[in-house]
């Protein structure tokens, strides 16, 4: 499918490509004088459209043999990994993150939708004794219908890819909203998943604005379930929508990720993998590093290793092969980004590294990061998501100060503990009230076949990912069966 005459890339529905009322422009945040395309908005008739087409195609699909999933996603699966270099660059050009970040990010959402072509055959039932002469108990999972899928713009192809594949491979049809900053992704996403063989109406895209093709998506009554990744407030709204007419919901929201780096650290260690979970994909990740929580045995050599290495990361265009950080997503984030820089300074925090905004070749919305110190917990940059390359640093007394500290947050994502204590390493593992924790390695970096997801405000409903995306995807039939 190539762009229509006017260089608009339409919305897919009932297997077939339909342009909208209206189109946008997406920007590339490394060079705005080149954007990357023009791509169609949907009208909330069109969505309607796309729900109705979802629900005439949910039980064919639910019904197909699992082996015709498998082969569709298996082919997705396939696509995706021989044109990562392609649709890697498409990413990177569309989101600012790095040229070798966004070919990652392609080849993990090919490797879900392979895992999840691989799950469809699965055992999804069990028997359960009676307690009557001659019946069976049958537990049986069937799909749950029309799944709309609404994602950020910060993971333009891997979240889409790991609420999608498990959608599909359990047998439910989707209606696909993409950020309205990323739609470039989700168009060649939904051209794959057609030439993958998907039955019309199985899959369908529909880009545009939140309140507008998000909203008629949400309020529909023909959609089983709504899985949201985004920011709280939309995903709070997005719930009580989902509550009213007693829909399933998932949420995943923000994250306010805290790295404890204590006196037995091993200094390298520590220093890279805040680097990494702080500032790579330029902090815009619900799974950043921002608060760094440091015993003081190791907190003076740690922040001057530390600054030295934010001060040498190189910030550039996205696609240019020597940078480290791209640039910020767009002009809203970015000024975002430089309140809190301004926030953190009036608040009495040390910029001992202040991030500012910084020319390249070409114009784009580049900023170097930001590391403070000397901060204290109930700083607004110690409370509040930023979603910038800002970290920082939180000085303490000791292992229960830390941990203390690390949980006072409404969210509870991911943390981190850098130590060779294994003691330590246990007691964080089990009393931080998160949804998952790294012993050593960065807050980012979490694997696709292990359930994800967070506690308090970042995550709500079952988990995303592995074997456990079932638990949503899915619902739950028993039948009681007696011979004759
Ligand atoms: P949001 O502004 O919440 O947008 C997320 C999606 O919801 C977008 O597609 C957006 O459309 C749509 N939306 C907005 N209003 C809506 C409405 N009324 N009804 C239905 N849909 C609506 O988040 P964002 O700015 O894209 O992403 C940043 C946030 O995502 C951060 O807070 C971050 O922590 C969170 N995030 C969380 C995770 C996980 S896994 N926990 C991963 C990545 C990001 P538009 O495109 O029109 O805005």
């Amino acid at each position: 499918m190539q762009p229509d005459q006017d260089g608009v890339r339409p919305n897919y529905i009932a297997g077939g490509w339909r342009p909208g009322p209206s189109a946008r422009t997406n920007e590339n945040p490394s060079d705005l004088d080149r954007p990357v395309g023009l791509y169609a908005h949907a009208s909330a008739a069109d969505v309607n459209d796309a729900i109705g087409a979802a629900r005439e195609a949910a039980p064919g699909w639910g019904d197909a043999p699992a082996t015709t999933r498998a082969a569709v996603l298996d082919a997705v699966a396939h696509e995706l990994r021989a044109r990562r270099e392609e649709l890697g660059r498409l990413l990177a050009s569309e989101e600012g993150k790095t040229l070798s970040e966004g070919v990652a990010e392609v080849a993990r959402a090919a490797d879900i939708f392979r895992y999840y072509a691989a799950r469809t055959l699965d055992p999804h039932g069990e028997l359960i004794p009676s307690a009557r002469p001659g019946v069976e108990v049958e537990v049986r999972r069937r799909p749950v219908g029309v799944v709309g899928v609404i994602t950020p713009w910060n993971f333009p192809m891997a979240i889409p890819a790991w609420k999608i594949a498990p959608a599909l491979a359990y047998g439910n049809t989707v209606v696909f909203k993409p950020a309205d900053l990323v739609p470039g992704c989700a168009w060649e996403l939904a051209a794959i998943v057609d030439r993958a063989g998907a039955p019309p109406g199985a899959f369908n895209l529909v880009m545009g604005s939140g309140s507008v093709v998000g909203e008629a998506l949400v309020r529909h009554p023909g959609v089983d379930a709504v899985t949201f990744t985004g920011s709280d407030r939309v995903g709070r709204h997005i719930a009580v929508r989902a509550a009213e007419r007693l829909a399933k919901v998932q949420l995943e929201l923000g994250g306010k990720n805290a790295v404890i780096v204590l006196d037995d650290a091993d200094l390298d260690t520590a220093v890279a993998l805040v680097t990494q979970g702080a500032f790579f994909s330029t902090g815009q990740r619900c799974t950043a590093s921002s608060r760094i929580i440091v015993t003081p045995g190791i907190h003076d050599r740690f922040v001057t290793a530390l600054a030295e290495r934010t001060r040498a990361l190189r910030v550039g265009h996205a696609l240019d092969p020597d940078t480290e950080i791209g640039p910020v997503v767009d002009d809203g984030q970015l000024e975002k980004d430089l309140e809190y820089v301004r926030i953190g300074k009036d608040e009495g925090a040390t910029p001992l590294v202040e991030g500012s905004p910084v020319q390249r070749g070409t114009r784009g919305h580049y900023l170097s990061p930001t590391l403070f110190v000397d901060t204290h917990p109930s700083m607004r940059i110690n409370r509040e998501e930023t979603f910038a390359p800002i970290a920082s640093v939180i000085r303490v007394s000791g292992y229960d100060e830390a941990l203390a500290i690390a949980n006072d947050t409404e969210y509870g994502l991911v943390g981190a503990i850098v130590t060779t204590s294994l003691a330590y390493a246990d007691h964080f593992k089990r009393h931080a009230q998160v949804g998952m924790t790294m012993v050593n390695l960065a807050t980012a970096g979490q694997e696709y076949q292990a359930p994800f997801g967070g506690a308090k405000a970042s995550s709500y409903g079952p988990r995303e990912q592995g074997a456990y995306a079932k638990e949503f995807f899915t619902e739950v039939r028993t039948s009681y069966v007696k011979a004759g």
